[in-house]
């Protein structure tokens, strides 16, 4: 299964790529490592952007494992540039908050309007939430096309293993680093912080990768708490009923 993420280029041309729109872009690229489909981040809008080519180099800094294509959704464009993932037998999907053009993307696909697209609000750029549920569609050639929601906030559970993957070189710094529970701040001995300050990493980056790893962090840990709530809890439903039954 191949999987693309994209991201907005609003009203006006302007694109949410500062620190969010690559933080964004990063919690999809890790999300699609841990579950081991093959990201393409295609950033849409094109045709309303001066200089889309500056954003797809700055989208392209997020792993070199991942293709950047820089499309107008509107216009023929996705068929010939998505051709090479769109094959017979194979899957992809479009993920990324709403608005962004993934219905459009979709129709691009089959030359029709087989899904339901709507502009965004005019006031803050934001998508209307127009697609509901998921809708595969396939294509003649028997490519299967999946269509999601926009969704508002994409929270990053039990993705260790992809955000290793999206930050590689860090982590591999992090392991260099003297002590073993280094918070790579202003421990003696810490690499991250020595390749810092020779320019080699960058800071937003690493920023970044501290807030996906302790946000990762926190939502697994609530949600083995949570599991163990609910254990307990079905024990004890089950002990009342077998007691009951007696
Ligand atoms: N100019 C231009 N407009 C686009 C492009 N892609 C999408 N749009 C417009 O952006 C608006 C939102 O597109 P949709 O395809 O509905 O967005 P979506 O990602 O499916 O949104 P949700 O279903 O709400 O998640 C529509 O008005 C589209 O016509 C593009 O490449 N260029
Ligand atoms: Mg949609
Ligand atoms: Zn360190």
């Amino acid at each position: 299964m191949e999987l693309a993420a994209d991201f907005r280029i609003g009203k006006s041309g302007r694109i949410s790529c500062g620190i969010n729109g690559a933080l964004t872009l990063e919690r999809y690229v890790a999300l699609a490592f841990e579950a081991e489909v093959m990201p393409v981040i295609l950033l849409t809008k094109a045709d309303l952007c001066d200089d889309p080519e500056s954003y797809a180099q700055a989208a392209s800094t997020i792993s070199n494992r991942v293709l950047v294509e820089v499309l107008n959704a509107l216009s023929e464009e996705p068929v010939a540039r998505l051709a090479s993932w769109c094959k017979p037998g194979q899957t992809i999907a479009f993920l990324g908050s709403s608005g962004v053009g993934k219905s459009t993307l979709v129709n691009a696909l089959f030359r029709a309007g087989v899904a339901d697209t709507a502009a965004i609000r005019e006031d803050d750029s934001k998508g209307r939430h127009t697609t509901t549920r998921r809708q595969l569609h396939f294509t003649a050639n028997g490519c299967a096309v999946l269509d999601t929601p926009g969704m508002r906030e994409l929270q990053l559970t039990d993705v260790e293993a992809g955000i290793a993957d999206v930050f590689v070189d860090i982590v591999a710094l992090a392991g260099q680093c003297r002590f073993s529970d280094c918070r790579h701040d202003t421990e003696p001995g810490c690499a991250i912080q020595g390749s810092l300050e020779r320019g080699e990493i960058d800071r937003d980056r690493l920023a970044r990768w501290k807030k996906l790893a302790a946000e990762e962090r926190f939502n697994a840990s609530s949600l083995a708490k949570r599991k163990s709530v609910e254990k307990s809890l079905h024990k004890m439903i089950n002990a009342v009923q077998k007691k009951n039954r007696k």
